[in-house]
């Protein structure tokens, strides 16, 4: 019989590549959720509406559709919306977790769980620590961090005191055709997009470019989170990267060179974050050795097809 995954928050940037890694590489029966607002449309996924909030909702689903698998994606995603919004953050990524958990907890069978959290948990990484393993200290540095630090310590607890099959992940930047250009190099993809149409003057704004990140292409992080629903160990985190961070100025001079326009670089002060983060790289052994997985598509490749995608779009 075909396993049932339910993707919840699939309306989301990651939401409906996972959904067609499950439908075409992992033959499973999909469920997704989206907020009662939105439009979403995943050929072969069955859709319903989902508030996290509301865990009498969460219950009714899970008791409906019984799924084997579960990947709780929904969150308030935005490290600058956190600042800007910091209760609303917490409600969304930790009450929100919570309730999925207790509903999950309440179930007369055990599914697997699959709680996304962050790099950005590591927060405050000291060169010595890099690249850095799931066993590092924690020392989140922004609002968004601490909640997704505090979902994967709330997560571990209910693992083992209620014996429950609950996988964490720390996700390091993900980026690819689709995402939101809140998202620095989405951001930049855009922007090139619309100076190349003319309907910006020839000006990139930037924030940080001394920051280091540790990009992996959106494919290859679904591809990793399909693999530990499967393969993962109940009660342990992984780190889900590239394994190598890369320079924001590296990455923006490669988006510039895929263009044929004149452009020039300015420092836009909103978009300097009141606490940043030096540099954050993974260390991906643990998931490489419960899983076999390692990044396949390399950043350039990512890159072009994320300007043409904003090329097609502005
Ligand atoms: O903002 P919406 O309406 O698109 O919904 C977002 C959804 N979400 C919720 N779903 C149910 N109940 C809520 N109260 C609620 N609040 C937010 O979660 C959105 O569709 C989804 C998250 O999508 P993104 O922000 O695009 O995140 P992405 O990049 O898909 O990342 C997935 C996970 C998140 O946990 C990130 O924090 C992590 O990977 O990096």
């Amino acid at each position: 019989m075909k396993k049932r995954a339910l993707i919840i928050g699939a309306a989301g940037f990651v939401g409906s590549y996972l959904a067609k890694e499950l439908l075409t590489n992992h033959g499973m029966e999909v469920y997704v959720t989206k907020r009662s607002r939105k439009q979403l449309d995943i050929p072969g996924a069955k859709i319903y509406d989902l508030n996290i909030l509301n865990k009498e909702e969460i219950v009714k689903l899970l008791y409906e559709i019984r799924p084997g698998y579960i990947f709780h994606l929904a969150a308030q995603s935005s490290v600058s919306v956190a600042w800007r919004n910091p209760g609303l953050t917490v409600d969304i990524n930790v009450k929100g977790s919570v309730n999925l958990l207790d509903a999950v907890r309440e179930l007369y069978y055990k599914p697997t769980v699959l709680l996304i959290g962050s790099g950005e948990e590591y927060g405050h990484i000291r060169e010595d620590e890099v690249p850095i393993n799931e066993e590092n200290h924690l020392r989140p540095g922004n609002i968004y961090a601490a909640t997704k630090a505090c979902q994967n310590m709330i997560a571990s607890i209910y693992s083992q005191a209620y014996d429950m099959n609950l996988i964490m992940v720390r996700a390091f930047n993900h980026i690819g055709p689709g995402q939101s250009s809140i998202f620095v190099v989405s951001d930049f993809c855009k922007q090139v997009a619309e100076i190349e149409k003319g309907i910006k003057s020839p000006t990139i704004y930037v924030g940080n470019l001394a920051a280091k990140r540790d990009f992996t292409d959106v494919r290859d992080v679904v591809r990793a989170y399909a693999l530990l629903v499967q393969k993962g160990k109940a009660g342990e985190t992984y780190n889900v990267g590239s394994g190598h961070a890369h320079e924001i100025r590296e990455v923006l001079d490669l988006i510039i060179s895929l263009s044929k326009t004149e452009i020039k670089v300015e420092t836009d002060a909103n978009k300097i974050r009141p606490v940043d983060v030096p540099i954050i790289e993974a260390d991906i052994t643990k998931l490489h050795d419960a899983t076999g997985w390692s990044p396949g598509i390399p950043i350039a490749q990512t890159v072009q097809e994320t300007l043409d995608y904003w090329r097609e779009r502005v």
